[in-house]
């Protein structure tokens, strides 16, 4: 415990945990000292205002713990956003992925990657000088392209993945369409246990795209509302249905709502999608679905068959998200970067390309690997890493 005061008048601040952190050993790679004080909004501002009256001191910036730690070596740029995913997830899931890019997963990988790369390279570099004298490769060069075909389909395998973590990064979109009045704002708020959508009898109700996130046994689902589809002249319904259309077109997984005969005004149906289920609503009417067998039946009036509808569901979730093994990759970014890896080490295995053209193709893929990693720090993938950190971090 140490007594904070202010230098200029004496007056004491707070009494406050202060403790010292030495270098290299640090989050940041530099010396810190850490002050323990008490929450309160008017300590912390006292503190903060003698700390940066004092020359060379200032509040950190929005990202600038972790840009330090990530200049100094501390990290890499993939276990920056791997932190980045940390402090925002909201699912066990999404924790557990985040730990473990934080924790260096792909960056650890691509490094290893990117090791055996080098070592071909060398081989392939070693033997340009000699280009002249000899045409055909000597065992050398021959096993270390061998290792890069290794390599390419290495990189290939860990590309089909799914694009399981990256949906896992933003949650499982699951589109509930169907014909006007079908009950799907009902069901969407009887699935988010909140009035988020306004409920009516009148067709043709919603009309933007509205969405939730729910938290289903551990899987972000990112539930979306739309418009009824139906023919209809009304420019803003028109407006609604294209975007209907169009976000269920993109979604993992459609929940197309069959209402009981009589009660849905149009029974247009929705174009193929890979993963739809089908689910009757209104279930408490007793009702007949005519020759539109569901898949399950639901009422969001008497809640009967939302269990089943939720088990579906994280079902489907698990077996989107978790896949069999821990996804390599969790952003775009990273895909960006070993896709271009892998066309790049393809391009080096072409038959009858001169040496130089080889080794000028390894060296691509090496610079793609070193961007997802941060090695090679183009100014504006580092910007747009570190300014989605909150101050502090
Ligand atoms: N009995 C019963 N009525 C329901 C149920 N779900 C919805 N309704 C009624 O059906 C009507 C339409 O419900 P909405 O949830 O607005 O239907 P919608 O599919 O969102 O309709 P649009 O937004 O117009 O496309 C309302 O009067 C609801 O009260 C249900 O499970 N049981
Ligand atoms: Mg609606």
């Amino acid at each position: 415990m140490r007594t904070l005061c202010d230098p200029e008048t004496g007056e004491t601040l707070d009494q406050a945990l202060v403790a010292g952190f030495a270098g290299p050993d640090t989050v940041t790679g530099e010396d810190l000292v850490e002050f323990h004080c008490h929450g309160g909004p008017a300590v912390v501002r006292a503190v903060l205002r003698v700390l940066t009256r004092a020359p060379g001191l200032r509040l950190a910036e929005a990202g600038e713990f972790t840009r330090r730690g990530f200049e100094n070596g501390r990290l890499d740029l993939a276990a920056v956003e791997g932190l980045a995913d940390l402090i925002s997830a909201e699912t066990e899931g999404q924790r557990r992925q985040a730990v473990r890019q934080a924790g260096g997963f792909i960056g650890g990988q691509v490094e290893a990657w990117r090791a055996r790369l080098i070592q071909a390279l060398a081989i392939v570099e070693s033997g340009l000088d000699f280009a002249d004298e000899d045409d055909v490769p000597d065992d050398g060069e021959a096993a270390a392209m061998g290792d890069i075909a290794a390599l390419a389909d290495e990189l290939a395998a860990a590309l089909v993945d799914g694009e399981r973590g990256e949906r896992l990064r933003r949650g499982l979109e699951v589109a509930i369409v169907g014909p006007p009045n079908a009950g799907k704002s009902s069901l969407l708020n009887a699935l988010a246990r909140r009035d988020v959508a306004i409920v009516t009898a009148t067709p043709g109700t919603t009309r933007d795209v509205l969405e939730v996130d729910l938290d289903l046994s551990g899987y972000p689902i990112r539930l979306l509302d739309t418009a009824g589809l139906r023919r209809t002249e009304d420019p803003i319904e028109l407006e609604g249905i294209r975007r209907a259309r169009d976000r269920a077109a993109s979604a993992d997984v459609v929940l197309v709502l069959v209402p009981p005969v009589g009660e849905g005004v149009s029974r247009e149906t929705f174009p193929d999608h890979p993963n739809v289920v089908r689910v009757g609503t209104k279930a408490d009417l007793d009702p007949d679905y005519g020759r539109d067998a569901p898949d399950l039946t639901v009422s969001a009036v008497s809640e009967r068959g939302l269990d089943p509808l939720i088990s579906r569901l994280g079902w489907l979730a698990a077996d989107q998200l978790s896949g069999g093994e821990d996804a390599l990759v969790t952003r775009e970014r990273h895909r960006t970067e070993l896709m271009e890896a892998e066309r790049e080490l393809w391009a080096a295995l072409s038959d009858g390309l001169p040496a130089e053209a080889r080794a000028e193709h390894l060296r691509r893929a090496g610079v793609a690997f070193g961007r997802l990693t941060g090695r090679i720090d183009p100014e504006e993938v580092l910007g747009a890493v570190f300014s989605t950190f909150c101050i502090g971090k």
